[in-house]
């Protein structure tokens, strides 16, 4: 938008000196107006920067932490005007928020991709008029037309899972893993990646994965596909890989429900992604025995990548966001994730309550 105000009030300004060139009865007016427009200038020519936010949704904690970062930072005490768009977890509806931001002219686009395919016309149309695209946490692997990626590594998160509940159940003495896995929204980068990473684990181990089906990220979501688990498969499962803490949430309220025990103290255990607030009470409590943390404060980090486009340099392509483990028992310091040492974290009242 700084763009667009820039170019009209430089064509006034043109404009009124061409009058004032011209002797015409309008000889104050342009110059009045010419200095007017150099206020106008200089008041609209550097401050405001208009952002075209594409959000996911609204489906999880983790969600309402990632939009409230983006609020936070590119507020208009902060020199932005920030467009916001909940996408309500419709690819279509995210594609024409993304359009409209163009026909608006914005200074720039942030998308969190609700899928990671069917980007590349859109950003073609971003580049087309010459709008930089920012992507923050979820992956598009369609098209690199896009300036940075604000994110995790989601099979690394799904690979350390593994890795932890292979040295708990050592640990434990649990020989055989029978696992059920209510994975994330269909077609997500965070889905893909949590699922390929456990799965490599689970294949390599020669566990069980019983079943796979979708929860949406979301509480509801949770609690339907672990009713109908445990109709399905009552008293044939000894781990439950939810793979955010929403559908955790619900998860939990059906194994109650249903009088299945979870957590450090029951015949289930109880496994977890993103480490939200709510998340990690429930580890310290015990009733979820790990949670893998997803960093959803990306805004600082693309707030930089702005600063530096703004001041003419060239911003990191992918930008990595950091993460901890987290469980409820000091038995296990650190495992192993792709060959390097990672640590897994007790968690506190203090880790609690710094928690976003
Ligand atoms: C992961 C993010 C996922 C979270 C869920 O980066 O996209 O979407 O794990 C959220 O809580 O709904």
């Amino acid at each position: 938008m700084k763009k667009k105000i820039l170019s009209l009030l430089l064509s006034m300004a043109m404009v009124s000196v061409l009058f004032a060139g011209c002797g015409g009865k309008e000889d104050t007016a342009p110059q009045g107006d010419a200095q007017q427009e150099e206020q106008t200038d200089d008041s609209a020519g550097g401050d405001t920067i208009t952002i075209g936010f594409a959000q996911v949704g609204h489906e999880s904690d983790w969600r309402t932490a990632s939009t409230k970062s983006c609020q936070d930072v590119f507020s208009a005490e902060n020199g932005y005007d920030l467009q916001f768009v909940d996408c309500d977890n419709d690819s279509a509806k995210q594609l024409e928020a993304v359009r409209n931001f163009v026909e608006q002219g914005v200074d720039y686009i942030i998308i969190d991709p609700i899928v990671s395919t069917g980007w590349n016309t859109v950003l073609t149309e971003c580049e087309d008029a010459g709008i930089p695209v920012i992507v923050i946490d979820r992956t598009i692997d369609d098209s690199d037309k896009y300036i940075s990626w604000v994110g995790s590594n989601f099979k690394t998160e799904g690979l350390a899972c593994g890795e932890w509940l292979k040295a708990y159940a050592a640990q434990k003495g649990i020989e055989e893993i029978n696992a059920l896995v209510i994975e994330g929204s269909t077609g997500a980068s965070a889905t893909l990646g949590r699922t390929e990473g456990f799965k490599e684990i689970a294949d390599r181990e020669g566990w069980n994965i019983l079943d796979s089906q979708s929860g949406d990220f979301t509480q509801d979501g949770g609690q339907e596909v672990m009713e109908s688990y445990i109709k399905s498969y009552e008293g044939q499962f000894n781990v439950v890989i939810c793979q955010n803490d929403n559908e955790a949430f619900g998860a939990m309220d059906a194994m109650k429900a249903a009088g299945v025990k979870y957590g450090v103290d029951g015949d289930v255990i109880l496994v977890s992604f993103d480490a939200c607030t709510a998340g990690l009470e429930y580890v310290m409590s015990g009733d979820i025995n790990a949670d893998f943390e997803c960093n959803p404060l990306a805004a600082p980090f693309v707030e930089e990548v702005i600063k530096t486009l703004e001041s003419g340099g060239t911003p990191e392509k992918e930008v990595y966001m950091e993460e901890h483990w987290f469980v409820n028992e000091d038995i296990i310091p650190s495992i192993e994730v792709n060959g390097e040492s990672q640590d897994m974290t007790v968690v506190t009242q203090d880790i609690v309550d710094a928690q976003y």
